[in-house]
């Protein structure tokens, strides 16, 4: 069993992402399931397999701690460390081989704040992955493009699991800007250029800053566009999943 971890901005299409994913794996006739650990969801394009909003819910929150919607959100973030060995007991019962972990929709809740890695790494004692999403629509501006850069090497950071970075949504661009995409992702020069030619003054100084910082980590970047609405690129994501988790062979193994 592989657990991997669906995570990225606030409307990256995480849970649409995790949907069409888990279709096409069962296509596949992979054994896959899902589980949402987005408390403040209210609809779901999918029906998860094991919900967190059975254990927690935001309503219930705001009422017991007299919160608004956004401290509910916090709170909720750190209770479903909580839920820890329930959830990772479901998951076990679950007898899948592929489990995609939908994220709450607000990124810091999960990647920054202490519960996210406590629960990533309790969880289970399975392998683990996170797929991490660059929405294209705001990865087209190359300055975007570095701040999301830096927010995923900040995620590897907190996990230090195998990652893989997508360009998420990549049908709502012409595929020659996709493309332009994947190609600062795969050649750094190429990113180092854009950001000469595009940006200016402590925007160019701070993106090249940034750039260099990263690379020196040692991160692949390399992008694989994919959409949830198409399914395009959702081979691309299963092969290079396989191959960083179990060597190129099936999940099934
Ligand atoms: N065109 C297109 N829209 C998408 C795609 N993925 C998500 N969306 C839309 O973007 C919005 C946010 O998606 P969602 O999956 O909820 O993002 P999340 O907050 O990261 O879980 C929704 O309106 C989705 O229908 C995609 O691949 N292509
Ligand atoms: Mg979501």
């Amino acid at each position: 069993m592989v657990i991997i971890f669906i995570i990225g901005t606030a409307g990256s299409g995480k849970s649409l992402l995790t949907a069409s994913f888990n279709e096409w794996l069962k296509v596949g006739k992979q054994k896959a399931a899902t589980v949402n650990l987005d408390p403040g969801v209210l609809n779901l394009p999918y029906v998860p397999d094991i919900d967190i909003r059975d254990y927690i819910t935001l309503n219930r929150i705001m009422d017991e701690y007299g919160l608004g919607p956004n401290g509910a959100l916090v709170l909720a973030a750190d209770l479903i460390a909580e839920e820890t060995e329930r959830i990772g007991g479901e998951i076990e019962d679950l007898q899948s081989d592929v489990v995609l972990v939908d994220t709450p929709g607000q990124m810091e809740l999960f990647a920054f704040r202490a519960s996210g890695p406590y629960i990533a790494n309790e969880l289970t004692k399975e392998q683990k992955a996170i797929v991490y999403l660059f929405d294209a629509v705001f990865s087209f501006n190359p300055l975007n493009y570095v701040s999301n850069m830096f927010l995923s090497a900040a995620v590897y950071n907190r996990f230090f699991f195998p990652q893989l970075h997508v360009l998420s949504k990549c049908d709502l661009l012409p595929p020659e800007e996709a493309n332009r995409i994947v190609d600062w992702s795969a050649d750094p020069e190429a990113l180092e250029l854009v950001i000469e030619e595009k940006l200016s003054g402590t925007r160019r100084l701070l993106s090249r800053d940034m750039i260099h910082a990263i690379y020196r980590l040692g991160l692949e970047f390399q992008l694989i566009p994919v959409s949830g609405k198409t399914n395009q690129g959702l081979i691309n994501l299963s092969s290079a999943l396989e191959r960083i988790l179990v060597g190129g062979e099936k999940f099934t193994l």
